[in-house]
């Protein structure tokens, strides 16, 4: 049978239509398709939670594709082998506490796991703000959904309107960005959930604690609004820990355990 150029557009419009109306509302949006964001989304679509996920650039996986300036092997600790385990990535030992992994067996494997457990993954797709309205007593703001537009737009500065979906969480995993905590400070009234009422800031290497305070700053940082990933210690003023990223795995399942919990 000979194949139709108008047969072949016509099904993908009609299936990205019906993929991106399916989402219009979900119970997590996910900003960010890095390791961190990729393991919540995961994780929530296995919990049987409807879940999905902008990314800004065409391909997913943040800052894991390149390893440590481009020497695309990452380091993972012993604490966070359980979710390598989990996706079946590979990893060797170096040393004690010490493993690596292959960032692009990494990320490819976070990637299609996550969609095959249910997570729904639009690329090309930059979020530029949020949706809020009043929480339950009527005296503070929740954030509850997600103002998107094609990033080519945003590339090219063009004056076009955007659209918005809802959702009953929405979690920054935009990395170093913050880019969502960033446009809330700006422009929700209230207060972020930290000790200064805004964005604390990102401090310079120190691995070891970095590591542990990605997972302790992994959580809600206004109502409805959580972060994850290297974007929890921007916000709460903890420091980088470049190419390690046992931190960042953790980190995003402990955000789809608490947001799962939530959504009971
Ligand atoms: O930076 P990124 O990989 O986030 P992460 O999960 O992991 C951090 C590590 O890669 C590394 C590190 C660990 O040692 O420090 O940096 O915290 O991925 C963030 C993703 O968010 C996208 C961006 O393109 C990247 O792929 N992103 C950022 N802003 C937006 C966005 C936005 N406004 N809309 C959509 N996507």
């Amino acid at each position: 049978m000979a194949l139709d150029e108008i047969t072949i557009s016509r099904a993908i419009i009609d299936r990205y239509h019906q993929k991106l109306t399916d989402n219009l509302e979900t119970d997590v949006a996910i900003v960010g398709g890095g390791p961190s964001g990729l393991v919540a989304g995961y994780f929530l679509a296995k919990a049987g939670k409807k879940v999905v996920m902008f990314e800004r650039k065409l391909s997913i996986g943040g800052g894991m594709w390149g390893g440590g300036m481009m020497f695309n092997e990452i380091v993972v600790q012993k604490d966070a082998l359980h979710v390598l385990d989990e996706f079946g990535i590979r990893y060797k030992q170096y040393q004690e506490n010490y493993y690596t992994a292959d960032a692009i067996e990494a990320i490819t494997t976070l990637t299609a796991k996550s969609i095959q457990a249910g997570m729904t993954i639009f690329n090309c797709v930059s979020v530029e703000d949020v949706m809020m309205r009043p929480d339950e007593t009527g005296a503070g703001l929740v954030i509850n959904g997600l103002v998107i537009n094609w990033s080519p737009v945003e590339m090219a500065g063009l004056h076009i309107d955007p659209l918005t979906v809802r959702s009953k969480f929405v979690v920054d995993a935009t990395g170093h960005a913050t880019e969502v905590v960033k446009v809330v400070v700006r422009k929700v009234p209230g207060k972020l959930m930290t000790p200064g009422g805004g964005i604390e800031g990102e401090k310079s290497m120190w691995a070891d604690q970095a590591e542990r305070l990605t997972l302790e700053n992994t959580r809600e940082v206004f109502p409805g609004l959580y972060v994850a990933g290297m974007a929890a210690n921007a916000v709460a003023g903890g420091p980088r820990m470049g190419p390690i990223f046992g931190g960042m795995l953790l980190s995003g399942k402990k955000a789809a355990a608490e947001l799962a919990e939530r959504l009971g």
